[in-house]
């Protein structure tokens, strides 16, 4: 029977940042391990990513670094493929969305479904910066989260409460550029009426049919992704648009749509593909046996992508025509840091490319750690002492224990030569046989997605192999037996020559390193099934020692680093000096200490309340957008500063005459600004 082919995809990162452990046990990590097991398996794979270069995420970015958004894809394109490659994820190309041949292979995808009148032209309004003119993508707006009230959610999303939003929720929105409040602007955008494909959504995600026939394995798919999808096809598909104004994308190529560019959300998944065209350009493969034969389509991401992978794209590629349609589509929940989550904007994170500048040979060490607390079906945990724990006690103690034992002791006995074996005990047997059984046992994990699991079963060979040399003692039995302790090193060093090849997909190095001592050509998955799979005469190498344990300095450095960057970047936020201004432009201001006599909800607005002040000049109304930080009754009485001699305004009918200062913290938190004690009203403050 030929075997499966595959095309597993790694989610596209952003150009726009360097990648964190997050990412990387996540989505890049679980990816490797799987793609590293199929070829083992003689799978036929294209192992496809590349960074994703469009969207506001990228001129957002460029605007703070205060370069252009080219230079920023560049940079980070850089980076990221660097990162990937000193830490030993090989995929089969690391392409890019800006290039030529992604344009021409999104733009073709958009063209050939608009000309077959697959999406419908709707026209909306939408905000608009007048100072820049220009529109402002949901990124570009920041206001209030109606939800949590966190004061700088994105018009797409609260980083808070992690609600999904659209610009319209946000209370008091304002854009990033000009820092103003937008204005409503007419415009019109293609949107995918995606709600005329819940029908065979449904059964295609719930139970892997399409058009009648079984396309997949549901019970393969993770109840998170299928979940997920679900609550989203109940809740009704809303058409969605697949162009933006910006400045900064693929243009759509049609007349008429000058200053707009597709969705990155439609580029980025086409960036699959066209990554393919590439890869197979440059190898002489043909990209469509990759995405239209009958190869198996993987799209490892991240629970944030699941819709887009799991309902949109496929909407995409089957209104195309032509195109296969994921098999799987294995999501990842979060990985947390040290008891809270990864957050980029607030510096909480280790970075790949930090961690490999200061520990560039760690890198199993790294690997095995993340892969042991991988987020596969609920979220997670990384700690510097869990790290710690699992190098130590894990790989150095257990792994790197049983191997030493058995290479140093082959060389002490036999220099070096693989010993022939006399009659097997029971428990010599137990372990031979419990070697045998594990490929079966760890692929069918890993076939399942379940690669946490599958490297935990490979280790415990390592624990096997080590009780084992433990239990047998042949350092002792040398002296009395030395027979006997030909057949327990022979059957050592079978383990060893076993864990060389379980270990290949998770630990590629040591896997590697264990082969070199045991001189053994080729790694062969299924080579553990028959006997002697290194043959007694075989002359070994001196083995090195596997994995260093990690001392304590190594911990209290990283956490160090960890908590002091956090500090730094909190430090940050508070809001920079404003221009200087002379002293006859503060006396303007009449400021003083007045006290509420009275406080009342102002209907149909939620924020605001109105007070009547004494202000110690008169008894007065004033507006406060306070509502949501204080009831009416919990005031009543408090001292509190005024700006008297602000121009009166009208809010909701009613004229506020001045305004009561709060300060607010970086979340938005507002609180008074009242007298250390009791004091007259009308006291000024200057
Ligand atoms: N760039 C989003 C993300 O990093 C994204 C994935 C694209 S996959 C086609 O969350
Ligand atoms: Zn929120």
């Amino acid at each position: 029977m030929t075997k499966a082919r595959y095309t597993v995809t790694a989610a596209l990162p952003y150009s726009n940042g360097p990648l964190h452990l997050g990412h990387v046990a996540g989505v890049y990590l679980p990816a490797d391990i799987f793609v590293r097991f199929l070829r083992l398996k003689g799978h036929d794979v294209a192992f496809i990513c590349g960074s994703d270069e469009h969207g506001a995420a990228i001129t957002l970015r460029a605007k703070k670094e205060g370069i252009t958004p080219q230079e920023i894809v560049d940079k980070y394109h850089r980076v990221l493929a660097n990162s990937f490659k000193n830490f030993n994820i090989k995929f089969d190309i690391f392409h890019r969305t800006s290039s030529e041949l992604h344009k021409k292979t999104a733009q073709e995808f958009f063209t050939k479904l608009n000309a077959e009148g697959k999406f419908t032209q709707l026209k909306s309004e939408q905000f608009y910066d007048e100072e820049y003119d220009q529109f402002l993508a949901d990124r570009y707006i920041t206001g209030e989260c109606p939800n949590c009230h966190y004061a700088s959610a994105y018009g797409d999303q609260c980083e808070k409460c992690g609600s999904s939003l659209s610009p319209s929720d946000l209370i008091n929105p304002v854009s990033t550029l000009s820092g103003k409040p937008p204005k409503m602007r007419d415009t019109s955008h293609w949107y995918l009426p995606m709600e005329k494909h819940e029908d065979w959504l449904r059964p295609w995600i719930k139970e892997g049919v399409l058009d009648g026939e079984q396309q997949h394995d549901p019970k393969k798919w993770r109840n998170q992704v299928v979940g997920q999808c679900m609550s989203w096809i109940d809740g009704g598909l809303k058409p969605r648009a697949m162009t933006r104004d910006l400045d900064w994308g693929v243009t759509v190529p049609i007349d008429g749509a000058d200053g707009k560019v597709l969705y990155v959300w439609l580029d980025a998944p086409i960036g699959y593909i066209s990554a393919t065209k590439q890869w197979a350009l440059d190898n002489n493969k043909n990209w469509e046996d990759y995405w239209k034969g009958d190869s198996k389509l993987v799209h490892f991401i991240g629970k944030d992508n699941i819709v887009f992978h799991a309902i949109i794209f496929p909407i995409i590629l089957k209104e195309h025509g032509g195109f296969i349609l994921p098999d799987n589509v294995p999501a990842s929940e979060f990985l947390n840091l040290e008891g809270d989550k990864f957050s980029t904007s607030r510096n909480w994170a280790v970075w790949l490319h930090e961690y490999l500048e200061r520990y560039p040979t760690k890198i199993d060490e790294l690997k095995y750690t993340l892969t042991a607390i991988a987020p596969e079906s609920k979220d997670s945990e990384f700690t510097w002492i869990e790290y710690q724990n699992r190098v130590n006690n894990e790989l150095a103690d257990v792994l790197g224990n049983f191997v030493n034992r058995a290479l140093v002791l082959t060389h002490k006995y036999y220099e070096g030569i693989i010993p022939e074996h006399g009659a097997f005990t029971t428990e010599d047997l137990l372990v031979l046989d419990t070697m045998k059984a594990c490929p079966a046992k760890i692929e069918r994990l890993l076939y399942d997605y379940k690669i946490r699991e599958a490297q935990s079963e490979a280790m415990n060979l390592a624990r096997l192999g080590n009780k084992y040399l433990a239990d047998m003692e042949p350092w002792k039995l040398q002296k009395t037996d030395p027979d006997r302790v030909k057949t327990i090193m022979y059957v050592a060093l079978q383990i060893t020559g076993g864990l060389s090849v379980l270990l290949e997909p998770f630990l590629p190095d040591t896997a590697q390193k264990l082969r070199r001592f045991l001189a053994m050509n080729g790694c062969d998955w299924e080579s553990l099934t028959i006997d002697a799979l290194i043959k007694p005469g075989t002359q070994i190498n001196s083995p090195t020692i596997l994995f260093e344990k990690i001392d304590d300095d190594m911990v209290q450095y990283e956490q160090a680093l960890l908590f002091a960057t956090k500090e730094s970047t909190e430090a940050q936020t508070v809001v920079p000096q404003k221009d200087l201004v002379e002293f006859d432009d503060f006396t303007k201001m009449d400021i003083r200490i007045g006290t509420i006599l009275h406080a009342e909800k102002v209907k149909k607005a939620d924020k605001l309340l109105q007070l009547t002040v004494d202000t110690g000049v008169d008894q007065r109304t004033i507006i406060s957008g306070i509502a949501e930080h204080y009831g009416p009754e919990e005031i009543i009485g408090k001292q509190v500063t005024v700006l008297l001699n602000l121009a009166p305004r009208k809010i909701r009918g009613v004229e506020s005459q001045g305004m009561i200062l709060m300060a607010e913290n970086s979340e938005g938190k507002l609180c008074f600004v009242s007298p250390e004690s009791a004091i007259e009203p009308g006291s000024t403050v200057r």
